[in-house]
């Protein structure tokens, strides 16, 4: 620690009195990069100042719900008027309703959706339906996805039966866990044969359409279509965790991106504008299972809450206006090509996965397709890489397995610096001192 991160460390060592770990999401901890966790002071656009006074281009943005970047006056203006009219009310208001059409209006396969306050709450909420609508048990998972802190989902391949969920947390029954299935990601083989032996018995498959829990992977050709395929024939239902693929792939996601309509959509992070939100959705003849029409049970005292509801409406009008995307792409092609220049020719073989605004600096020469060759990156050279940035004033994310996110407010001049700080950090890496 230098002198300078004295006070993000004192923060640090006093949390961890009294919140677990210092944190309250174990990323934040820094234990997959190593050092002081950096306390942040506030942000504003493409940056983030922390305790201790330092500046950083931000390419976390809070794990993706800041497309517009930090405290966007539109925002800020939105929410500051919500709040003159009252927090929560426990009943219904207007901006849920308005923010629902806009959703509803931008992807085409969401007649009706139900907001609630995480993208874990959306997942788990999605499940349960599927398996009401579709009267079987089992759901399909894919290794290196992830989709919240839900128990069912928080599974490993167990040994021997190559799908077998396991689970992959303490506190998790097995029986939780018995009836999850865990498939490679991009492994239509996989997908085919476990189709065959229990198609019948499968309520849905839940997939991020474009990985980025195990770093950005990408679909192979075919693949997202053939699982459509495949779970139609066999009468099983396709969730799209878009949470993260939400409005970051364009305004329709990434169902509208690969031309599909999955059965059920879960969202989160962007359509809050960096408020506690999340929404699951889909066709109007299953979205009728959900109480208070249907059996399925799912509530929430804050859902729809119209704080995060403004700042999510304005948000997506803004994107919607705007439609900024073109310029975000053409912004993340030129860093990622810089980076990719930068490491080649200091000797440091990396790959970089990249699509749309988010992309994974994954230390590896093969290509990274799915979690197997993710894990086979080399996670603390990635460490080494983050804190090369971080002191160079670039705030990636703590971890090789998670997503770099371009906001709408990163400028040239925060490609530049980040291509300049990516030359100095593998030059250090490349001579093996940093
Ligand atoms: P939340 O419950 O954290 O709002 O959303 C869960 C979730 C669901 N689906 C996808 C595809 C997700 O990426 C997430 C959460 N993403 C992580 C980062 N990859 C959140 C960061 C954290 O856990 O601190």
């Amino acid at each position: 620690m230098t002198t300078s991160d004295r006070r993000s460390e004192a923060l640090f060592r006093r949390a961890q009195r009294v919140l677990v770990g210092g944190v309250n999401s174990p990323v934040r901890a820094f234990k997959a990069v190593g050092g002081v966790p950096r306390w942040i002071a506030r942000g504003r656009g493409s940056a983030l100042w922390d305790v201790d006074g330092h500046r950083y281009v931000d390419y976390c943005g809070s794990w993706g719900p800041l497309i517009l970047g930090h405290a966007h006056p539109a925002v800020l203006k939105a929410v500051r008027s919500a709040l003159t009219r009252g927090a929560s009310f426990g009943a219904s208001s207007e901006p849920e309703l308005r923010l629902a059409e806009l959703i509803c209006e931008a992807l085409p396969s969401v007649e009706q959706i139900r907001f609630v306050s995480s993208g874990t709450e959306s997942v788990m909420s999605a499940i349960r339906l599927a398996r009401a609508a579709t009267q079987r048990d089992i759901i399909v998972k894919f290794a290196g996805c992830y989709h919240g802190h839900v128990d069912s989902l928080l599974v490993q391949v167990g040994s021997g039966a190559l799908t077998l969920g396991v689970p992959s947390s303490a506190g998790v029954p097995h029986a939780v866990t018995q009836a999850t299935r865990v498939l490679p990601y991009n492994d239509l083989t996989a997908a085919g044969q476990l189709f065959q032996k229990e198609g019948d018995r499968i309520a849905a498959v839940i997939v991020e359409p474009v990985a980025a829990n195990m770093g950005v992977v990408p679909p192979q050709p075919g693949f997202l279509e053939e699982l459509r395929a495949l779970t139609t024939r066999h009468g099983a239902l396709l969730i799209f965790d878009e949470v993260i693929t939400g409005f970051r792939l364009g305004f329709g996601g990434a169902q509208t991106q690969y031309r599909l309509a999955p059965d059920l959509t879960c969202l989160g992070k962007i359509i809050g504008g960096g408020f506690p939100v999340g929404a699951y959705g889909g066709h109007r003849t299953l979205m009728k299972w959900v109480a208070p029409l249907g059996p399925v049970y799912q509530a929430g005292t804050l859902s729809g809450n119209p704080i995060a509801m403004s700042a999510g409406l304005a948000t997506l009008t803004l994107l919607q206006r705007r439609a900024g995307y073109a310029r975000l792409e053409q912004l993340t092609r030129r860093l990622v090509e810089g980076v990719r220049t930068a490491a080649w020719s200091h000797g440091v073989p990396i790959r970089m996965n990249s699509v749309a605004s988010f992309f994974t600096v994954f230390f590896t020469q093969e290509p990274v397709v799915d979690e197997r060759t993710a894990r086979r990156a080399d996670a603390r050279r990635y460490a080494r890489f983050f804190q090369g940035m971080l002191k160079r004033g670039v705030y990636f994310p703590p971890s090789q397995f998670e997503a770099a996110f371009v906001s709408v407010a990163h400028t040239e001049q925060d490609i530049d610096r980040t291509i300049e700080a990516a030359r100095l950090t593998f030059a250090e890496l490349g001579t093996g001192r940093g």
